[in-house]
């Protein structure tokens, strides 16, 4: 164990301080004198009983130094990506991190794909991916926090591949790292919301230690921002669009070449030359589609903006064309993916700094 002279907050994992209430891990002192050992700081209380984040002054460069010891320990690295938006959440250079360690990738959130998703193809398409990002995971677990089963699972690969050593969660932000070791803990300890967690980007701010036995501990760590995630492009009051809580309900449209899809006022998808062909969107149930003329589309989203079209992103949207081989899926990452069966040349719009991508088709 390290830091232990350190006391740290048990939610985000801010080093406590009583001096100044305007940087992170603040603790008034009568609060520390009460709680003694266990306590939140003032940025997680407003979080957990307010839902109101208060902006942290930390760079990538402080979040990477935090990864970078990894390597030169001996753990199990356990890799956390969001299976809604895989290409979006893997890290790059991970493998730089990890060292010789052993690395075991964890697909979260399961329970926003439709059921109807074959488990192993998924998990074979995932080694490919991993493959591609340089990789080389010891296991894949596709699972959700929320699903007891699914954590026991993960209790159980855990043991099996950490050899008696630490454990380190690492992963992008928001990705659901600190949920699923609360379930962790929920299953060993039986205590509830132990680690702070949000929709926000950027909630835990340091590494967090929950002993696994007498010498060895699980370390939530801080999640790495990548600035082409949907979730920083948007007003905080919309985030809940790129953190769906529900199984996705596919919608299929019958289009035309020369119409346009608008996914609210966040994305806009055109199908510029093609037969006629149903496509299927993969977006938050909440999220309203409207159908539109290609023709008239910029002058619909110039009116309608912020109004039928809503939510609206930070930023203006760019386009992005592409060539449709076959069925293929034309993702904006962190956001969801428009799943093209039949050759076409199609435009996808998303706010600027957002990845648009295409891939083999997914489902
Ligand atoms: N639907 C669904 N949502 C999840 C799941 N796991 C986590 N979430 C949600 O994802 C969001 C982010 O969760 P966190 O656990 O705070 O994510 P994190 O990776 O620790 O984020 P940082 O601390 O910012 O790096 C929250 O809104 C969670 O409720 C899951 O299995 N399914
Ligand atoms: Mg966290």
């Amino acid at each position: 164990m390290e830091n232990q002279e350190k006391l740290r907050c048990i939610g985000c994992g801010a080093i406590i301080q009583s001096k100044d209430p305007q940087l992170l891990g603040y603790v008034p002192q009568k609060t520390l004198d009460k709680e003694g050992i266990t306590v939140y700081c003032q940025r997680c209380f407003r979080l957990r009983h307010y839902n109101e984040i208060a902006p942290a002054p930390l760079t990538n460069d402080d979040f990477r130094r935090i990864l970078m010891d990894i390597a030169d320990k001996d753990a199990l690295v356990v890799n956390v990506i969001d299976i809604f938006d895989v290409s979006g959440s893997m890290i790059p250079g991970l493998s730089r991190y990890v060292g010789k360690n052993n690395l075991f990738l964890v697909a979260n959130k399961r329970d926003i794909l439709p059921k109807s998703v074959n488990d192993v193809r998924l998990t074979d398409w995932l080694k490919k991916q991993a493959k591609a990002n340089g990789i080389k995971p010891k296991d894949i677990l596709v699972m959700s926090a929320n699903r007891e089963y699914d954590v026991y699972t993960l209790l159980e690969l855990i043991e099996t591949y950490r050899h008696g050593r630490d454990v380190y969660i690492v992963g992008v932000t928001n990705v659901g790292k600190s949920t699923l070791v609360n379930a962790m803990i929920k299953h060993q300890l039986g205590l509830s919301d132990v680690v702070t967690t949000s929709r926000f980007p950027g909630t835990t701010l340091d590494r967090i230690e929950i002993p696994l036995d007498d010498e060895c501990v699980l370390i939530d760590t801080p999640g790495i921002i990548l600035k082409g995630q949907m979730a920083h492009h948007l007003n905080p009051e919309d985030l809940k669009f790129v953190s769906p809580k529900k199984e996705i309900k596919p919608k299929t449209f019958q289009l035309n070449s020369g119409q346009t899809l608008f996914i609210g006022g966040l994305a806009r998808f055109d199908l510029i030359k093609s037969s006629k062909q149903g496509l299927t969107t993969y977006f938050d149930n909440e999220l309203d589609i409207h159908r539109t003329k290609l023709e008239n589309a910029d002058e619909f989203f110039e009116r309608h903006a912020g109004e039928i079209l809503k939510p609206t992103a930070k930023g203006r949207l760019v386009r992005k064309e592409f060539s449709v081989k076959d069925k293929s899926d034309l993702v904006i990452s962190g956001l969801g993916w428009v799943c093209v069966p039949e050759k076409a040349t199609v435009a996808v719009w998303a706010p600027e700094g957002v990845d648009v991508l295409i891939r083999k088709a997914l489902i």
